[in-house]
């Protein structure tokens, strides 16, 4: 066990076994199980939840959204006054830009997701292009910054969670600004009264218990944005920002898990593999699966997108050619053509690792009962 250290500078990593630190996060951070991509919409409570520091208890009486910065009128609204602004409701994934980090070696060290910080839900809520616009957004303004209520101290900063979106990105047809999700008020731990949703994007972007919405004509400085959430292979280097949701398919695993490994049982018969795929860059347009590792690929079907950024499922029947072990694998591919590869892809803070799921399973002599 490691000893506590306070804080975890960005860009700290291990090889060895995870850490009480880390476990501590992994309880509070809960993921979805998989199982649940059995579900075309997540049902609440089963979506991942990933919080960087303490849920905040907002009163929605006293609650407002301020609208300030590079505009010529700022805004002050109500939970009330966003409830009759033109409402929209859309089908997105959200899915942790840290998801696969700890498949990592040497292991990034923060939340250590396995591959199941995903979900898909139904969000409702109003379009933020026509209030940037209502607030007057300066054409000198260059960022949009989103700040939450929430505070915590990282990489030995305090700070409130804050994001920026290029003001290109925030003046887009998608982000929208959230106050239900699955048709029920937002719950505390994804955001309540209200929060940011940048489909295609990774979770980062959509800040939760959002308060204030700021409009700035220099480049945004703020940790989440210059410090954590960068393509870096070394600490010195500026690196790219994380952006968009690379292609990912994942498998509802098979048959029946074995209770601490979680190695999957199944039948010598018939069995339809299934699972959902995704990309924040535009529909998947292949999902293949290997049965041998990723030596073999077979097209499995595949269903369109319910809506622009939902998941979409796929399946394929597959017959076990005999009783043993087998590696079961899913690889996705998307409009732009960007695909899964079978190696991991490391960077410091091991984002956006889509490298293919592997699914061990063991096919049993006998026929089901
Ligand atoms: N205010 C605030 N917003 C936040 C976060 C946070 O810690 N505070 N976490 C971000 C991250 S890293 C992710 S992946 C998503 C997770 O959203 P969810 O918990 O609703 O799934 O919220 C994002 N928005
Ligand atoms: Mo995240």
């Amino acid at each position: 066990m490691q000893r506590s250290t306070g804080t975890v500078p960005a860009g700290t990593t291990a090889s060895d076994q995870i850490s009480r630190e880390e476990l501590q996060l992994a309880t509070r951070n809960h993921g979805m199980p998989l199982e649940a991509l059995r579900f075309s919409v997540t049902p609440l409570g089963l979506h991942y939840v990933l919080i960087h520091y303490d849920i905040p208890v907002v009163d929605p009486a006293a609650w407002r959204l301020e609208v300030d910065g590079s505009v010529d009128r700022e805004l002050s609204l109500s939970l009330d006054d966003l409830r009759r602004r033109p409402t929209v409701t859309r089908t997105v994934v959200m899915e942790c830009a840290g998801n696969g980090r700890a498949r990592l070696s040497p292991r990034p060290i923060s939340q250590p997701w396995l591959l199941e910080a995903v979900g898909n839900a139904v969000w409702t809520g109003t379009p933020l292009r026509p209030l940037l616009e209502e607030a007057g957004i300066s054409d000198r303004a260059v960022e949009v910054v989103f700040t939450g209520l929430d505070r915590g101290v990282e990489g030995g900063i305090e700070q409130r969670y804050q994001r920026s979106l290029p003001v290109e990105e925030a003046l887009g047809d998608d982000p929208l600004l959230a106050w239900a999700m699955n048709g029920e008020p937002i719950a505390p731990q994804h955001g309540y009264p209200l929060r940011l949703l940048v489909p295609g994007w990774y979770g980062m972007a959509s800040v939760k218990w959002l308060g204030r919405i700021t409009a700035v004509h220099l480049p945004f400085d703020g940790y989440q944005n210059v410090m954590a959430y960068r393509y870096r292979q070394d600490p010195g280097e500026v690196g790219e920002p994380v952006s968009r949701i690379v292609p990912r398919s994942l498998m509802a695993p098979p048959g029946i898990p074995d209770f601490l490994s979680r190695r999957r049982l199944l039948p010598m018969e018939p069995c339809r593999l299934e699972g959902r795929a995704w990309s924040g860059w535009g529909p998947v347009t292949l999902v293949e699966v290997s049965s041998d590792g990723g030596r073999g690929w077979t097209a499995a079907e595949l269903e369109p997108p319910d809506a622009p950024y939902s998941w979409q499922h796929w399946s394929l029947e597959w017959t076990p050619p005999a009783p043993g072990d087998y590696e079961l694998c899913c690889r996705a591919t998307d409009a732009t053509g960007r695909t899964q590869p079978t190696d991991p892809q490391w960077n410091l803070g091991g984002y956006a690792d889509n490298q293919v799921q592997r699914v061990e399973v063991t096919v049993g002599e006998g026929e089901s009962g």
